[in-house]
Formats: structure tokens, C-alpha cells, sequence
């Protein structure tokens, strides 16, 4: 075919264009000129724009109060190159099934990229006229060890930024810094929330930059105390990675283009600590819940949705399975995840107001079968070192300390141990992966090859994911050894199948393989 049959490009998304979109498309409910930064945004990806940036723009058309969102990258991607283009405007699409739900969402007023240097970052966040910062910087972002919450002093970044604190590049340095810049200005007062899965964020969040802050000494931890507020949230909504065939849709259906076009569920939730420094966007009057203690909420969600979204993205790999709606639609995948969550999870739950364990078990699994989200396993399954304390080992350790088995829950965490161990060079790279632990895990298994109490030993050694109490516990250690010797079998499937007509209460499984 010849270059005339090419077809007319789509006009992209800009706000010259809201005023001719189809009525379907719902727009801004508000004048987007009159808008002022009050938040900044670190971490403007899929989810950002799924969540905080759809409450806000939700807020902005019932209680307008001009809070305007100004979006910072200080990791790829480039933000001019999408929502820039488009003056921050960009395609919030709810997919349900075959349902196709489009918004334009306008609360982002500008977006600024700080990748290469925390100059622009550091002029935004200083600035008096940003009284809130919120931040989705994945669970590494924070430089913390995972195991214990503090800032990992080692971590390459955070050694760079205490020698260097004025051109840092580490999350903390350049909270550490910006802080330290309003110190020495303005003096006003912040609010920091960080919007990761991360247990008790508020807190871990505080810790990194305090701790990073008295090691600069002087004024600052002071200052901090005084004026700068780290309250825990927990957040949720499904948003997986953007891809083109999601460009795409929005061009068939809608007859535009847009680059920065997010998918998500429907489900939305974000529950915040009330525990704020300076003026607070009022979430709460568009859905959000500010409450005294975020802790039961994060559990719940961290241990039944996370926690099942880990299992069968490590499961679903091992399977043979794409994405999650794949690997939750295999009748055994979820019926080992039903009973895992409910015979093993649910006991270690604190009672959440207004929520029912049980029915949250099946919404969340309900939510996991949606097919128009395509949830990569590899990317769920991507910093699963970050990931499983919260989801998996934290359970554990409280069913341990009631004495209850973990049979199930171990499971998902051995199969962390050998989606890792199958991408090193002595199994055959089966996969790539991106975790912060993959290389020490893959230099484990060239060292050790194929005996599974050799290399669980070895992971369990990793002081920085498992605390050596835990490490130690001799059931725990005993599961994940059977566990892995079945997960690395030829058959890791069956092995799933012979743990789910087990008596569940069975001290130990059977080595689904000979040595
Ligand atoms: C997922 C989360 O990639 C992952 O780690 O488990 O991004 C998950 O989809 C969200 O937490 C849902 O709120």
C-alpha cells in the first residue's frame, strides 16, 4: 500500500482540543486557567494519574479552591515529551470487561523533569506556594532496608547525597534539601504523604528524611520537627503500566490521540492519617477518609490484595501465565490463593471499620478477574524484595507468633526465591527481571545450582529482606525449603495442586522431587 492509504493522523489531546471532544469523553468540570500549584507530585506515572491526580481533579470540580497539582520526575520517563505536550491533560480510561469509561483529567497544571539534575525538583518543592507533597516513588525510592525500616546508610544514592547534599539524587536527599531550602526562606510549613505501599510510609518516610537530615546536622531535624508533617495513607487502585494498544483504543474510540493515557479499575480507595502540616486539599469531600490510624486499612490491603496480586504474578510466571486475569482465571491458582488468604491472612488482620475480611477476600480476588486489565505478571513481580515483607513475611510472623501454620503463605514467598533463582545463568535465564536483590539471588544460584536447602539458606541469609528472627523460625525454614524444592521442579503447577489437597494443618510437605 502505497502512502496515500496511510490514514489521517488523530489530532492530539491539548486544551485547544477539550471543547470539540465527543460528549462521552467527561472533561474538567472547572477553569483550569485559574488554577495555582499548591501540590507537588513526585512520580508522575500510570498510577499518579489514576489516582491522586483523579482525586484532586474530582475536589477541583466540586470545592474548587484552586489546588493545582505540579508534576516532578526524577526517573524516566520524560514528562515534557507526554504530558507536557498536552499541557498536562491527559485520558483516564476505566475498563471493566468490555466496558470502556473515558475521562479527561485537568488537575495537573505543569509538569517538570528532574532526571538528570534535582534543580527543577528542588525549585518546586521549596517554593511557599506548595503546601503539600505527595509521592508514588516505588518501594526502593525510599532507600530504606526493607527488613527494618531504616535508611540504608550504604545505599549507593544516599552515600553519594550526605557528600554531596546540595545536588542530591536519592528521594530522601532531595526532601532532605528542599526542606532544608524552605528552612532558610519562607519557613512554611509542609505536609509530605507518600502514596507507596509501604508499610507504615508515614513513618518510614519520616524516618529516612530525619535520619538523613541528622546526619547533615545543624538547624534542620529541628525544623523539621516542627513544621513538617509525614502522615501514613493507604492507597488503591489497579493502573498497569500504559501500552500503545491503550494509545490506541483512546484513537478508535474517541478519535484523538493522547500519550499519556492511563487504564484503570474502577475501585479506587485511599484512606489518609490525619496528620497534616500547613493548608490540606479536602480528599476527603471526594472520597478520600482521613482517619486516626491508618494501620488496619494497610494491612488488609497490603495482605489480601497485594498479597494475592505477589502470589499469582510469582505463580502465574511459573505457570506459564502472561497476566494476572490469566492466572487468577486457572481454577487452581485461585483456589490456592482463596484459601490462602482466607485460612492463613485473614486471622492476622486487625478489624477494619466498616469492612468485612471476608467479602474484601472476594472483591479483591473479583477485582484480579477483570480481563481488560492487563496486569503483566513480570511487572508485579518486578522489586519483589521491596514487596513481600509487607504482603507476605509480616503475616507470617503473626500467624507464627499465634501459633498458626503457614503452609500456604509460604508458598508465594519461595516462588519470590525461584522466579529469581530461574533467571540466573545456571537455570537457563528463563526470564529477565528487576529486582535490587536479582544479582545476589542469581550469584547465589550459579554458586549453588539446583540443591534447594543450600539456596534457601543462602536467600534466607539476606538480612536486609528476611530478619534473622524470622530466618531462624525452623517452620518456616522447613516450608520454604519443600516449597522451593517443588516450585523448581518440572512441574511447579503440580506442586501447587499436591499443597492444596493437603490437610492444611500438615506440619510439613512432601519433597516434590528427588534430589
Ligand atoms: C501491584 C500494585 O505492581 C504491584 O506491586 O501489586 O501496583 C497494585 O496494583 C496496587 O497497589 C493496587 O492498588
Amino acid at each position: 500500500m502505497g502512502d496515500r492509504s496511510q490514514p489521517v493522523s488523530a489530532e492530539n489531546l491539548s486544551p485547544a482540543l477539550l471543547g470539540r471532544l465527543p460528549s462521552e469523553v467527561r472533561k474538567p468540570a472547572y477553569d483550569r486557567t485559574a488554577l495555582r500549584p499548591g501540590i507537588a507530585h513526585i512520580g508522575v506515572g500510570a498510577f499518579h494519574r489514576c489516582h491522586q491526580a483523579e482525586y484532586t481533579d474530582d475536589l477541583l470540580a466540586k470545592d474548587f479552591d484552586r489546588w493545582g497539582l505540579v508534576g516532578i520526575n526524577i526517573r524516566p520517563p520524560l514528562l515534557a515529551d507526554t504530558l507536557g505536550r498536552q499541557d498536562g491533560l491527559y485520558t483516564r480510561l476505566i475498563r471493566q470487561n468490555d466496558e470502556v469509561e473515558a475521562r479527561i483529567v485537568g488537575s495537573i497544571m505543569r509538569v517538570v523533569d528532574s532526571q538528570d539534575n534535582a534543580a527543577p525538583a528542588l525549585d518546586v518543592l521549596a517554593s511557599p506556594e506548595i503546601e503539600m507533597v505527595t509521592m508514588t516513588v516505588t518501594e526502593k525510592g525510599y532507600c530504606h532496608i526493607p527488613s527494618s525500616g531504616a535508611l540504608d546508610l550504604d545505599h549507593p544514592d544516599i552515600v553519594h547525597d550526605l557528600a554531596n547534599p546540595q545536588t542530591p539524587r536519592s528521594v530522601p536527599g532531595i526532601l532532605a534539601r528542599a526542606l532544608e531550602l524552605r528552612m532558610a526562606t519562607h519557613g512554611r510549613p509542609v505536609t509530605l504523604l507518600s502514596c507507596d505501599n509501604v508499610p507504615t510510609n508515614g513513618t518510614i518516610l519520616g524516618n529516612v528524611v530525619r535520619t538523613f537530615a541528622e546526619r547533615r546536622g545543624g538547624k534542620l531535624a529541628d525544623w523539621i520537627e516542627a513544621n513538617v508533617a509525614f502522615p501514613s495513607a493507604m492507597v488503591d487502585r489497579i493502573a498497569p503500566a500504559p501500552t500503545a494498544a491503550d494509545i490506541d483504543t483512546v484513537e478508535q474510540r474517541f478519535g484523538y490521540r493522547d500519550g499519556a493515557v492511563v487504564v484503570g479499575e474502577r475501585f479506587r480507595q485511599w484512606v489518609i492519617e490525619n496528620r497534616f502540616a500547613g493548608r490540606v486539599p479536602r480528599w476527603d469531600l471526594v472520597g478520600a477518609s482521613f482517619v486516626d490510624d491508618v494501620t488496619p486499612f494497610e494491612h488488609l490491603k497490603m495482605r489480601v490484595l497485594n498479597g494475592a496480586q505477589t502470589t499469582l504474578s510469582y505463580l502465574g510466571v511459573l505457570g506459564g501465565f502472561e497476566h494476572t486475569f490469566e492466572a487468577i482465571a486457572d481454577p487452581l491458582l485461585a483456589d490456592f490463593v482463596r484459601r490462602m488468604l482466607t485460612e492463613e491472612t485473614l486471622p492476622t488482620l486487625m478489624p477494619v471499620p466498616g469492612i468485612s475480611p471476608t467479602a474484601y477476600v472476594e472483591q479483591s480476588l473479583s477485582r484480579l478477574t477483570n480481563t481488560a486489565i492487563r496486569h503483566r505478571n513480570h511487572q508485579i513481580a518486578t522489586d519483589g524484595s521491596q514487596k513481600i515483607v509487607q504482603r507476605l513475611l509480616n503475616p507470617i510472623r503473626d500467624r507464627l507468633a499465634k501459633g498458626g501454620g503457614i503452609e500456604l503463605l509460604s508458598v508465594p514467598v519461595a516462588s519470590w526465591m525461584a522466579y529469581l533463582i530461574k533467571a540466573s545463568a545456571r537455570f537457563g535465564r528463563a526470564w529477565q527481571v528487576s529486582d535490587p536483590f536479582a544479582e545476589r539471588i542469581a550469584t547465589i544460584a550459579d554458586r549453588i545450582g539446583s540443591n534447594s536447602k543450600l539456596l534457601a539458606d543462602a536467600i534466607l541469609g539476606i538480612d536486609a529482606v528476611f530478619d534473622p528472627s524470622l530466618a531462624a523460625n525452623a517452620m518456616f525454614r522447613a516450608h520454604v525449603v519443600a516449597d522451593l524444592d517443588g516450585l523448581l521442579s518440572n512441574d511447579p503447577i503440580g506442586f501447587v495442586r499436591q499443597v492444596c489437597s493437603g490437610p492444611t494443618d500438615a506440619p510439613l510437605k512432601q519433597p516434590a522431587r528427588s534430589a
